[in-house]
């Protein structure tokens, strides 16, 4: 028979997790293995997820397993191996009566539901267990989380992958490449506009981009803001965020996370710094990171970064650093 995974996923009534989850029981992310899923919502449309349920069954994917939704995170919580918090309250709703437009309102609103799901995945989601941020603010929802779980097994991460896929599908049109002939495209720093992707590391089939590129211009002045304002663009051109290419990324973090790295290849996500490339130790910072046999995920080190490279990942740790300092009353 085979093995299971139990996946607990938050906003799942939300317009990401419509496409995210269908995709987590297609026998493709998880192999062969049957997933139990275990959905949760705000009270408020928490029965909303009995019509997913039914879309689930009637989709009749051969790997699904238990599903079950709830409103109670520590129930949700209990044995699961995998969390992806992609609820959270997107900025521009009225809440307790004032509409939220500030970055550090929507931080410390967040964070608060990040300090009781951090508390529960570090009681009750199992040893090892792996946690994937989509909700914004990611990157320092996931440190608040992180912090209030205080379970040094598990692995906490902060969505970046779908910046990294953006990245990707530009260098591919700039360069006339197919996109999977695009690989290791880092996002450093924060999932924000002040990310840095990294066009000089990228590999474009097997050379590096700073060897096929040639084009500083192109990459300070085209590339770059392309990249960081691309959740705007799609929200100005859709009017509501991404929501399939949000997904996708998710899944494709989880697959990442789930199968040992290539060697010389690495993938994108936000994890807490160990002080490497002279981050702050702890901030949840965006990295090239490898999936060793054991599953352990690590910071790929070998990078070499330019001066250019090093000032722009400068401007997205100082923001961090300011966002840390923000949410700080959240945190022991
Ligand atoms: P939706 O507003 O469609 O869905 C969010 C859902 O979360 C809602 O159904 C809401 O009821 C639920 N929710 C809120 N608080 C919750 C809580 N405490 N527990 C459980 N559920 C809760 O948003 P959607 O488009 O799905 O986006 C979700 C989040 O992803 C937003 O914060 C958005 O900003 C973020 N994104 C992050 C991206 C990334 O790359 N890291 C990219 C896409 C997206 O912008």
């Amino acid at each position: 028979m085979s093995s299971s995974v139990k996946v607990v996923v938050t906003g799942a009534a939300g317009q990401i997790a419509y496409s995210l989850i269908p995709r987590l029981v297609d026998g493709k992310t998880f192999g062969n293995k049957i997933v139990d899923l275990s959905l949760v919502e705000i009270p408020q449309v928490v029965s909303k997820l009995e019509g997913l349920v039914m879309e689930l069954e009637d989709s009749y994917f051969p790997n699904m397993g238990d599903v079950s939704y709830t409103d109670n995170f520590e129930e949700a919580s209990k044995d699961a191996d995998w969390f992806l918090l992609v609820g959270s309250i997107p900025r521009g709703i009225v809440y307790n009566g004032k509409k939220i437009e500030e970055r550090s309102d929507l931080l410390s609103i967040n964070g608060g539901i990040f300090v009781d799901q951090g508390k529960a995945i570090g009681a009750y989601g199992k040893e090892n267990a792996k946690i994937l941020v989509v909700g914004n603010p990611a990157n320092t929802n996931a440190l608040i989380g992180k912090d209030a779980a205080n379970n040094n097994s598990q692995t906490w991460l902060a969505m970046t992958m779908l910046d990294s896929n953006r990245a990707k599908s530009v260098i591919a049109k700039k360069t006339n490449n197919n996109i999977s002939d695009v690989s290791n495209m880092i996002i450093w720093g924060n999932h924000s506009p002040t990310m840095y992707p990294d066009a000089e590391n990228v590999v474009i089939n097997g050379e590096l981009g700073s060897s096929i590129i040639n084009d500083m211009e192109w990459i300070e002045t085209d590339f770059i803001p392309t990249v960081q304002q691309r959740g705007k663009a799609v929200i100005d051109a859709r009017g509501a965020s991404s929501a399939t290419s949000a997904a996708k990324a998710a899944i494709d973090t989880v697959i990442a996370c789930e199968s040992p790295a290539v060697s010389g290849e690495c993938f994108s996500a936000a994890i807490a710094s160990d002080g490497s490339y002279d981050v702050p130790e702890g901030l949840i910072c965006g990295y090239p990171l490898i999936t060793l046999d054991d599953g352990t995920i690590e910071i790929k080190r070998d990078i070499s970064l330019s001066d250019f490279a090093k000032s722009k990942f400068k401007i997205s740790i100082d923001e961090l650093i300011s966002e840390r300092e923000a949410v700080k009353h959240l945190m022991k």
